[in-house]
């Protein structure tokens, strides 16, 4: 059985004080954490109070990008092993937004994806076409492409402990959602790509997410499918009444 995940994705949204009256509005959930697994993916500067916050919680707290490196003159970078001393679980690699305004490509995702498994935190590897690719008939080359590159070299228990996030670059905070059967197609795509290169228990293990304008009227539909294992969400995450109706519903 894998755990469903339902990840919030805030990107570059909330002020510390924002962060903090979102925090008062979730923390009285009630989350049954063995249903569900509840990630807020916030910016930097609000990690610091909602890991405090959250510690002892249903809730996880996670970052939004890492730098490969433990340490070292980066300017303006944080690293993994800062994240999981401050207490961050979870990190977002390879979102389509960095890789498209950021540079980031399919080897810094696999350099990324390492070093946060090295440093025990659950990296969630965002991968998925766009609206060129995906009416090429391409979309899933390019994603299994993606996976296979993110996850060269990782062993089969690392393989395990990492999240896919499957976001069709056309769906992203654009209203479109990929239709359940779609989404869940490319979604049984991506298992196959793992099955075919790291075996059968690491495939049946790993959760994969969809992601691209998830909201509470969509979510039930997308968790009935076989391999859709929950979601990463960013504009429905932002309000606390919505991120709770899609954390409900999963569990
Ligand atoms: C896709 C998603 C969160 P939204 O980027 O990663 O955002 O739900 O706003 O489409």
């Amino acid at each position: 059985m894998r755990k469903p995940v339902i990840a919030g994705n805030w990107k570059m949204f909330k002020t510390v004080g924002e962060a903090n009256s979102f925090w008062e509005a979730v923390s009285g959930a009630t989350v049954d954490t063995e249903k569900v697994e509840a990630v807020i993916c916030a910016p930097y500067l609000q990690l610091p109070s909602l890991v405090q916050s959250a510690s002892g919680s249903a809730f996880h707290i996670g970052a939004q990008n890492m730098h490969e490196e433990q340490e070292g003159a980066f300017t303006g970078e944080i690293s993994g092993a800062m994240l999981k001393d401050l207490g961050v679980t979870h990190v977002i690699i390879g979102h389509s937004e960095r890789r498209q305004y950021f540079n980031e490509t399919d080897d810094s995702v696999n350099a990324k994806t390492k070093a946060a498994l090295e440093q025990g935190l659950t990296p969630i590897v965002c991968v998925g076409e766009s609206l060129e690719q995906r009416e090429a008939g391409d979309t899933e080359t390019i994603v299994s492409n993606q996976v296979a590159a993110a996850f060269e070299g990782l062993t089969e228990e690392q393989v395990e402990k990492t999240i896919v996030a499957y976001e069709p670059i056309w769906a992203i905070g654009t209203g479109k959602t990929a239709t359940a059967d779609d989404a869940n197609q490319v979604c049984q795509a991506i298992r196959e790509t793992l099955l075919d290169l790291h075996g059968e228990e690491a495939a049946n293990a790993t959760r994969i997410l969809y992601g691209g304008s998830v909201k509470p009227a969509n979510i039930d539909e997308l968790l009935t499918k076989e391999d859709i294992d929950g979601a990463l969400v960013g504009g429905a995450s932002l309000e606390a009444e919505s991120y709770l109706q899609l954390v409900e519903a999963a569990q």
